[in-house]
């Protein structure tokens, strides 16, 4: 079969944000998806919005048991997972390092590097017994572009992208490909009342600013999958308009 065509596709962090709308845009598509997140009641009612060609499931990223799991715990027909984006994430805190919360360093390790470390490692050895598959991680400008705060977000950002060209490395030869999205300032997301726990602090970030929305990386993530099988899209590095990147920072006296 064509790796143009894929049939199941699993997201996480499907239940707000780029994992909604990649499940939305994924099923649009002709794609049968598996919509994991903690938030039952948000899988629930994207279930409701999209039909049977969505399957909801409960899954903590961090519960390292569970992801390892759930291949044996997919239920028939929804086995043969083409397509794994991995997308649950979240950044917490924008203060300096020397007064960051070593207890929100230790979550996005968990959730960014961990979660997606584990889910790939769960799903990768299927897509190569079948010689096809497609994982998809969710980097960011911040692992490549340094901000004041990025520390601990950004640094897990960076092993993302790493460990998306390196599993290409061990893929090379089998038909299972591996695509990096790297994007800047989206709106639209529960992203930064994550990060601020604060929803006027949230609101300032994107204002006036015109920013991509999750519909942009959904569009995204279907224009990579639907390339010819011979191609693979490394990486990908979007931004709105209306962002560049920034200038080093100098401190002056
Ligand atoms: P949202 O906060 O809207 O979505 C994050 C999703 O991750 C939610 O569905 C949440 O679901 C899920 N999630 C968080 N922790 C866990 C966990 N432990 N186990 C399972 N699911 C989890 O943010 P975005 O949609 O904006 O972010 C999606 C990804 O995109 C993240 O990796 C983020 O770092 C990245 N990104 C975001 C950018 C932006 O500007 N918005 C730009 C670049 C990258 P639940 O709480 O129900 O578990
Ligand atoms: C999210 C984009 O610039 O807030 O990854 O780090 S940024």
């Amino acid at each position: 079969m064509s790796q143009s065509s894929p049939r199941i596709a699993l997201v996480t962090g499907a239940s707000s944000g780029f994992g909604r709308a990649i499940a939305q845009r994924l099923v649009a598509d002709g794609i049968r998806v598996i919509a994991t997140a903690r938030r039952r009641d948000r899988l629930d009612a994207l279930r409701s919005e999209l039909g049977d060609q969505l399957l909801p499931l409960v899954l903590d990223v961090t519960d390292a048991e569970a992801v390892a799991a759930l291949p044996g715990a997919l239920p028939d027909g929804w086995r043969e997972v083409d397509v794994l984006v991995a997308n649950a994430g979240l950044a917490l805190g924008l203060g300096p390092a020397h007064e960051a919360k070593p207890e929100d360093w230790a979550r996005m390790i968990a959730t960014n590097v961990s979660g997606v470390t584990t889910t790939v490692r769960a799903l990768l050895p299927g897509m190569v017994a079948r010689d096809r598959g497609h994982v998809i991680t969710i980097g960011s400008i911040a692992g490549t572009y340094p901000y004041p705060g990025g520390n601990v977000y950004g640094a897990t950002k960076a092993f993302v992208a790493q460990f998306a060209l390196n599993l290409r490395a061990d893929l090379v030869g089998t038909g299972v490909r591996v695509s990096n999205l790297e994007p800047g300032l989206v709106g639209g997301s529960e992203f930064s009342n994550v990060r601020f726990n604060d929803d006027d602090r949230a609101a300032k970030v994107y204002e006036n600013a015109e920013p991509l929305l999750p519909e942009d990386i959904a569009e995204t993530v279907s224009w990579v999958l639907s390339l010819p099988a011979r191609v693979n899209i490394n990486r990908v590095e979007l931004m709105p308009v209306t962002q560049a990147s920034a200038a080093l920072a100098v401190k002056r006296k």
